[in-house]
């Protein structure tokens, strides 16, 4: 694992969450995108040489909406960045985690992504994720 590329925070209110996040942070999201496939649009903030993802829900059935159903806003999930998502996700699971997909799929940001169960990590969500450009 490289580094943490970036932190999950599931909200409710996108436009909200990013004015907070902006002076929190002092500075604006480089970009906002729709995931349709996930259920979620997000926005991304630069913090050195990692992120803030905030998440927001758009429709009932995603992960987002019943996370924050069932426990509230906030950190919903930790990703780190590999070089080889294909090679990490095996690694993984012969070490006996498991993986919510085994092949990697589309998200955010340009990058090929995959999840490991929450159960399987001590009750964190973490997603690994590699730039699908490179
Ligand atoms: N972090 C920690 N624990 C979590 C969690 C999270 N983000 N989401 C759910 N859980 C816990 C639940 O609280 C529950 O625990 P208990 O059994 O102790 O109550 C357990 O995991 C199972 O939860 P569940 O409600 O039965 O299952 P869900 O239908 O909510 O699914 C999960 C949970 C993680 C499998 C599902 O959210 C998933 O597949 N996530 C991966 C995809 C995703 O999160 N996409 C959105 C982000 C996309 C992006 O980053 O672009």
């Amino acid at each position: 694992m490289k580094k943490i590329e970036h932190i999950g925070i599931a909200v409710k209110n996108l436009a909200e969450a990013n004015q907070l996040y902006s002076t929190l942070l002092n500075t604006k999201p480089y970009k906002e995108e729709a995931v349709e496939s996930e259920g979620v649009t997000t926005s991304f903030f630069e913090v050195g040489e990692s992120k803030i993802e905030l998440l927001a829900a758009t429709r009932e059935d995603s992960a987002i909406a019943k996370y924050i159903e069932k426990r509230g806003e906030g950190i919903h999930h930790i990703a780190f960045y590999v070089d080889n998502i294909e090679d990490e996700i095996e690694r993984l699971q012969q070490e006996g985690f498991k993986l919510l997909n085994d092949q990697p799929k589309r998200g955010a940001d340009q990058k090929k992504i995959a999840f490991l169960h929450p159960k399987s990590a001590q009750g964190v969500l973490v997603e690994l994720c590699e730039d699908i450009n490179k």
